[in-house]
This record gives C-alpha cells, sequence and structure tokens, in this order.
C-alpha cells in the first residue's frame, strides 16, 4: 500500500502490526456486519499515521473490503492516509493528531462506566505521542474513577520522527509513570502474539484501575533495511526496496 500510494509511515505500521493482529483475530469483541452494535469493544487507533496497518486490521476483519485497500491515500479515497469515522465502518474516532486517542477513550470508558455497560475499550498511542500532555490529563482522570475498563498499550518502538524517544524528552521510567496516576501496568514483548492476547483478554473484573500495557516492538519489525531505522518513519520504498521487503515479509 506505501508502494503504491508513495505515501505513509511504515515504520509504526510494522511495529503495531502484531498488535493490531492480535487485537483484531483475537481479542476485541465485534462484528463487522453491524460495526455500531452498542455491545461491541471499542478501539481507538490513537497513533492515526499507522493507517496501513489498520487498515489492513480492518480489511482482514471484514469490515469493507480487501480491494478498498488499493485505493490507499488515492485522490477521493474513502482510505485516507489518516482515519475518518465518517467514511470507514469500523472506525470509532478520527485521529492524526497525536495525544487525542487516549482522551476519547477516557470519554468512551466513562460513558460505559455510568451505562454499567459491558464493552471494553482500548486505545493504541505512539511512544513519541506520550510526550503530548493531552495523555496525562487524561489519564489523571481514568486513575481517578478507577475505569477498568479501559486499556492503552503503548507501541514502545523508542523512535519517534526522525529521533529517537529518550533523546528528544525521554520517557522512561515509563511504567512508574502510569503507576503514579493509579493505573496497573504489563510490560510484554509487543511482537508475542501470545503474550499480547494474554494481557488483552484477561477479564478486567475486580481490577479496580485502567490497564496500561507497555509493549516493547521494534519501528520497522520484520524489513530489514527498516529495522529500528528512523529513515523508515515515514519513509517509502523504491521498486529495489519494495521487491526486497516483499520477499523477507511473506
Ligand atoms: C499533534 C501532532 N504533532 C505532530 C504530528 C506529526 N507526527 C506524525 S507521527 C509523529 C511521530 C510519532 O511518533 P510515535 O508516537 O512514537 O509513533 P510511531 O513510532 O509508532 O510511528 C509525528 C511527530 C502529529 N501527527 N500530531
Ligand atoms: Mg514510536
Amino acid at each position: 500500500m506505501v508502494y503504491e500510494a508513495q505515501l505513509g509511515h511504515p515504520g509504526g505500521d510494522f511495529s503495531s502490526a502484531d498488535l493490531l493482529a492480535s487485537l483484531y483475530f483475537g481479542v476485541l469483541r465485534f462484528d463487522p456486519k453491524v460495526p455500531n452494535d452498542p455491545r461491541r469493544d471499542r478501539f481507538v487507533m490513537s497513533k492515526g499515521h499507522c493507517t496501513g496497518a489498520f487498515y489492513s486490521a480492518l480489511a482482514g476483519a471484514g469490515f469493507f473490503s480487501e480491494d478498498l485497500l488499493d485505493t490507499y491515500m488515492q485522490p477521493m479515497s474513502r482510505l485516507n492516509g489518516h482515519p475518518n469515522r465518517n467514511y470507514l465502518p469500523g472506525v470509532e474516532t478520527n485521529t492524526g493528531p497525536l495525544g487525542h486517542g487516549l482522551p476519547v477513550a477516557v470519554g468512551i470508558a466513562i460513558a460505559g462506566q455510568i451505562d454499567g455497560a459491558d464493552f471494553r475499550t482500548f486505545v493504541l498511542t505512539g511512544d513519541g505521542e506520550q510526550q503530548e500532555g493531552s495523555n496525562w490529563e487524561a489519564g489523571l482522570t481514568a486513575g481517578h474513577r478507577r475505569l477498568e475498563n479501559l486499556t492503552m498499550i503503548i507501541d514502545r518502538n523508542r523512535l519517534q520522527q526522525g529521533a529517537r524517544t529518550e533523546d528528544t524528552a525521554g520517557l522512561d521510567p515509563l511504567d512508574d509513570k502510569w503507576r503514579a496516576f493509579g493505573w496497573q501496568v504489563e510490560i510484554i514483548d509487543g511482537h508475542d502474539c501470545q503474550q499480547i492476547y494474554d494481557v488483552l483478554s484477561a477479564s478486567p473484573k475486580g481490577r479496580g484501575k485502567p490497564l496500561c500495557v507497555i509493549a516493547n516492538t521494534v519501528k520497522g519489525k520484520g524489513v530489514s533495511f527498516m529495522n529500528d531505522n528512523v529513515a523508515w518513519h515515514h519513509g517509502v520504498p523504491n521498486q529495489e526496496q519494495y521487491e526486497q521487503a516483499m520477499r523477507e515479509l511473506v
């Protein structure tokens, strides 16, 4: 998709691919034929620049035809660079401006808590995205309200746009920060689908706290020349690179 469009964010697509696969093909409860079912689990793709991975997961899960993926970022396509809930079923909320997904997810989780509803709310943020102050205001509220129906997953690939997170505005110890805000924190290998499934599918009932899952990942995972390479945040492959990447991925 990124090669065809000559646009996109392959590094962050690949770091989050195993998280999205585990969510859409194991953890989340939904019916793609009834995308607005009030009982569905909610998923907010806060790192909205990673639509290559997100749209692939939605198409694979049956929300729309895989043929639509060929229109990625073409003029008038419903598959914008950043997801738009008015264009596509399965998109809970528009994202792209970083730092907005968690506040929206907290609002959704509060609504569920007030209604006594059974659905869970999940949100995936980047790690550079954690530098946005809006996350910490939302996190404070979630801890205060003991939103056990809320899970935030942090794609901890240690790279943001153009630099490493720890060289820009260091986040470590990120786990202690979230614990101090009243969250339960789990640290996992974000490319181990069994670990991802186990931590996300455990029942939240009685936890009494929101859950923060710090998923250690590799930006550009799966393609040797993209692995942990900051140039591939929004790099696009030429034909030779594309062919090599496809050989390595399949
Ligand atoms: C508010 C805001 N500022 C800047 C950008 C431009 N931008 C897009 S992605 C990105 C870096 C995000 O890094 P990270 O959250 O670590 O994502 P990942 O590594 O998973 O791609 C930036 C600065 C944006 N989308 N929104
Ligand atoms: Mg990152």
